[in-house]
């Protein structure tokens, strides 16, 4: 089947492409790109396993999409997964776990055996950064449009900052739970508890880092946004103490908008929202945004004039027995590449 014989009222097709949607890389605006890989999880993990649950969950998904009509018309692609990245992820996660375990049974960081591991990690995960940021850059350069499915969060780094490169001055919308502003947490330069310091302190590109949902965090982390005029959290108990006191949802959707440059990179780790819709996720926490409460808040930056220049989806933990961790997922990125396509003119063929 091709784009053109496609019925998109038929039975989801299991193709192996995110929403069994009929589209080559040629003839698709969106590519979908797919990072396997769970290295550093201090808590829960499982994320290596999301990119092949999302694209099974996801041929249950209608196409129809009120917050964006007729946009996957537009094309989304599915770039083929690199399964060795899985492989070396459980790899290096064999050496980040003996990290782990040696901090937590009170060793430091200058043990021996300890830095031999880091050292692993470290080096297998700056590659991970640079074998991402190539395919996401050549992707750019062909004038495609890119998302990436993580993965745990230290996956979309190079596919930011190959983002930040190629479109200068642009401002990040993070959904989170947490800052994921520490430095090399653990030891690990690339945690994905720092993927926004690391994101900060080496992408000059980005202009503006605008934090959504925060509720886990340290005083260093604090600290590090108070002293940072590029970084604005928008912190959990804040925005729903403001629910409370009568401010609507939209109000603090144009607080929050109005903090962005033009050009805007969406990076969606799924414990942003509420725990029930991710209850699997490697640090969950209580609160948090509810679906409806994120898509609005997407739609809203592009209903603003705003356009969405990339974004990732990260820290999807695909449940044993249950499909709801991938199925929220898929439903997460489908309105991400509703919202991306719409705010991005007509590719130019
Ligand atoms: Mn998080």
């Amino acid at each position: 089947m091709n784009a053109t014989d496609f019925n998109p009222n038929g039975v989801g097709i299991d193709n192996g492409n995110y929403f069994g949607m009929p589209f080559s890389e040629q003839e698709a605006q969106l590519v979908l790109i797919s990072v396997p890989w769970d290295v550093t999880s201090s808590y829960g993990s499982g994320s290596s396993n999301a990119p092949d649950a999302i694209i099974e969950a996801s041929t249950q998904l209608d196409f129809y999409d009120i917050a964006a009509p007729d946009a996957w018309r537009k094309g989304i692609a599915t770039a083929g997964i690199d399964y060795s990245i899985q492989d070396r992820s459980a790899r290096y996660r064999a050496d980040a776990k003996k990290v782990i375990q040696l901090l937590e049974s009170g060793n430091t960081l200058y043990d021996n055996i300890m830095q031999f591991c880091l050292n692993r990690v470290n080096k297998g995960s700056a590659e991970l950064n640079e074998e991402v940021y190539n395919q996401v850059k050549e992707l750019l350069a062909q004038g495609k449009l890119v998302g990436l499915v993580g993965g745990d969060h230290s996956t979309p780094y190079g596919a930011i900052k190959a983002v930040a490169e190629h479109e200068q001055n642009i401002g990040l919308l993070h959904f989170d739970a947490h800052c994921d502003l520490r430095c090399a947490y653990e030891g690990f330069i690339h945690s994905h508890a720092s993927i926004m310091y690391n994101v900060m302190e080496s992408i000059p590109q980005v202009a503006k880092l605008v934090q959504v949902g925060i509720r886990d965090c340290c005083d260093d982390e604090i600290a590090y946004a108070a002293a940072n005029d590029k970084v604005e959290i928008f912190a959990d108990h804040t925005l729903a103490a403001n629910r409370f006191e009568g401010m609507t949802w939209k109000q603090q959707c144009d607080m929050i908008v109005e903090k962005l440059p033009q050009k805007v990179y969406i990076s969606f780790d799924i414990d942003g929202l509420s725990p029930e819709n991710c209850p699997s996720t490697g640090t969950p926490v209580p609160g948090g945004l509810s679906f409806n409460e994120a898509v609005y808040l997407m739609k809203h930056v592009v209903d603003s004039g705003r356009r969405i220049v990339g974004f990732d989806m990260c820290e999807v933990v695909p449940h044993r027995k249950t499909q709801w961790d991938a199925n929220v997922g898929a439903r997460v990125l489908y309105k991400l590449c509703g919202q991306i396509l719409r705010s991005n003119p007509d590719e130019e063929k």
